[in-house]
């Protein structure tokens, strides 16, 4: 049996569930956020990556009923939090080009923000480059409505795809995600620090915000901060977690 006929039933197996990784305000290292992540754990292989499944879910059209269930999980947990009066986030998912594509995305994004009361503010979509190449005007919609319900919009794994710069103009995004590959190398390596550099520059000039991935150490957190970087999510502040503890971070900084 392949991965793929395990991955079917997973979700009504109970085998997935998020993990929540902390993302902090630079300046006042205040925890401004949480980026969901995506785990499975099969009763006899364990813990399979997202990177092995969620191709696979993608291929198989999985990602639909899966992401669905990410968006709603998610969701439920940030507005649990907020109800019960730790620190308000940003809940950050992150979506399939599959699941942008879906005609009926607004819609059900829009029920679920209602079935879980979570204020659209409070959720932010993680998009891959990949998905801002598509039909244009489409896009343009679908960012126009989602942006309605007050959802933030985050171009993820900034730097790494093929899409025009000139795409964020037309595109009503409101963050830059630099991609970790730059992070990692920045301090050794010349052209990574530049590309980081012209990252920042650029989303700050077109008003856009700036979150930096993968920041592993003290010597990364000191440079992002002199390159005026905005917000760092990486193992230098914290791994992601389950939603237990979590909780317990948020609850230690009230
Ligand atoms: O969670 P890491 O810890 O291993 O994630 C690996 C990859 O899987 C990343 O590229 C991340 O964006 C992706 N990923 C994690 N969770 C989700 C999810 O819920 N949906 C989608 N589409 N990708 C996810
Ligand atoms: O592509 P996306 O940004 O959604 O994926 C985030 C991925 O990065 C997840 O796999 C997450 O576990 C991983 N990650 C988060 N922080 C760090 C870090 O500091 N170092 C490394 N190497 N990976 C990280
Ligand atoms: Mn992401
Ligand atoms: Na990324």
């Amino acid at each position: 049996q392949g991965l793929l006929a395990k991955l079917r039933g997973a979700l009504g197996r109970g085998e997935l569930y998020l993990n929540y990784q902390p993302q902090f305000d630079l300046a006042t290292r205040q925890i401004v956020g949480a980026e969901a992540l995506l785990r499975w754990c099969h009763p006899e292989l364990g813990a399979i990556s997202p990177e092995r499944f969620i191709p696979i879910a993608e291929e198989s059209g999985l990602i639909v009923e899966i992401g669905q269930w990410v968006i709603l999980e998610a969701c439920r947990q940030a507005a649990a939090w907020q109800r019960a009066g730790l620190p308000g986030i940003t809940m950050a998912v992150n979506l399939s080009a599959i699941q942008f594509q879906r005609p009926d995305l607004c819609e059900s994004v829009a029920g679920i923000l209602a079935t879980t009361g979570l204020p659209g503010q409070n959720l932010e979509l993680e998009l891959t480059e990949s998905v801002l190449v598509g039909d244009v005007e489409r896009v343009v919609n679908t960012i126009k409505t989602l942006k309605q319900q007050g959802i933030h919009l985050t171009v993820d794994d900034f730097g790494t795809g093929y899409s025009s710069l000139a795409y964020l103009q037309r595109f009503a995004v409101d963050k830059l995600k630099i991609d970790q590959s730059f992070v990692r190398n920045m301090a050794t390596d010349e052209s990574s620090s530049s590309v980081v550099r012209a990252i920042i520059r650029l989303a700050h000039s077109l008003g856009l915000k700036v979150v930096a991935e993968g920041v592993e150490t003290a010597g990364q957190t000191e440079q992002l901060a002199r390159l005026t970087c905005d917000e760092v999510q990486g193992y230098h502040f914290g791994k992601p977690m389950d939603a237990e503890e979590f909780t317990a971070l948020l609850g230690s900084r009230t």
